[in-house]
């Protein structure tokens, strides 16, 4: 796939679903420009991630956001609808699959997100599968040589099953300063990460390695920020609540994940929003500091 990559190396991918479908539209231009400036103070380019009338492109401009901003009912692109919606020259938000498929194709190595999709609860009623909804940035982990940094899966969603499955895949996790693989908008889970790792230096030979040896991607556990974590009966009774809205509204297929956040968002009086953008903040910080290191350390081996 030919992909209108804008801009140089070190460059981080950043996905537009995130804005455009995960955050109110009155701070999704504020947040944009947040994570771009975050990159950029630390020496990376921002690729903003986004498919433009039919054209996927790495490093979308703020004209080109907005624009899609003021669209209102923007289509969400993952691996599996991305081709059609380029075929009929459409213009989407992608979501980390999606992303990670267009940051491949444009040599982009490293990807700063929130959370990543997984394993919906609820899958098992009585002994029979129903309602099957598994998230394909899963699969998207397990194709495209991408370090993905997040703050675990989100945890509206089953965060065992959905650590399990990546195993399955065969997808590596390791934990940026942690044993335990965080749930979103808590520090930790009962799953573990593969391997820990607690300098960004290290971590970032790992990953140029380990990218190159295996052709996936790469999840970069970064767990949210300690002051911003929310208690888990806290967030339980939200969740809770926040679901039953979601189904009372008839939300399904791709419209349940950004239904189920927008009423947490309005349940919690902003609070998931806030943890929410500062783990994403985070998330970049950390992002680019890999994209750097990777980049200057690739130069030193290039020049021996
Ligand atoms: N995490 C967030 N906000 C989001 C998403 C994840 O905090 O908006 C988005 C990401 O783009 C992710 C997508 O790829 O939700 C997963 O959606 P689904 O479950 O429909 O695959
Ligand atoms: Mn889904």
């Amino acid at each position: 796939m030919r992909v209108r990559r804008r801009v140089p190396s070190p460059a981080v991918a950043l996905e537009s679903t995130l804005l455009v479908h995960g955050v109110p539209l009155s701070s999704a231009l504020e947040l944009s420009r947040e994570l771009c400036n975050i990159c950029l103070s630390l020496g990376a380019s921002p690729a903003l991630i986004a498919l433009i009338d039919g054209q996927p492109v790495a490093g979308v401009t703020e004209t080109e956001l907005r624009e899609l901003l003021d669209r209102g009912a923007v289509p969400k692109a993952n691996t599996s609808n991305l081709g059609v919606l380029k075929y009929w020259g459409a213009s989407a938000a992608t979501t980390v699959s999606a992303t990670m498929e267009i940051a491949a194709c444009a040599g982009i190595s490293v990807f700063a997100t929130g959370g990543l999709g997984g394993v919906h609860k609820n899958l098992f009623t009585g002994g029979s599968i129903c309602n099957l909804d598994v998230s394909s940035d899963l699969a998207a982990m397990a194709r495209y040589p991408v370090a993905v940094v997040s703050s675990g899966v989100k945890s509206i969603l089953d965060v065992n099953a959905t650590r399990e499955a990546l195993e399955s895949l065969g997808v590596c996790v390791v934990g940026f300063r942690t044993d335990t693989f965080p749930a979103f908008y808590q520090r930790s889970s009962e799953s573990e990460v593969d391997a820990r790792f607690d300098d960004a230096e290290e971590l970032a030979d790992f990953l140029s390695s380990e990218l190159a040896r295996s052709g996936r991607g790469v999840l970069v556990a970064n767990p949210i920020p300690e002051r911003y974590e929310i208690a888990a009966e806290q967030f339980d009774a939200w969740r809770e609540k926040a679901e039953e809205r979601a189904e009372s509204a008839g939300a399904s297929g791709r419209g349940v994940t950004p239904a189920v956040l927008s009423a947490l968002h309005d349940l919690s009086n902003g609070a998931t929003l806030r943890a929410n953008i500062e783990l994403v903040r985070s998330n970049t910080r950390l992002a680019s500091e890999l994209a750097v290191s990777m980049h200057r350390q690739r130069r030193k081996r290039d020049s021996r």
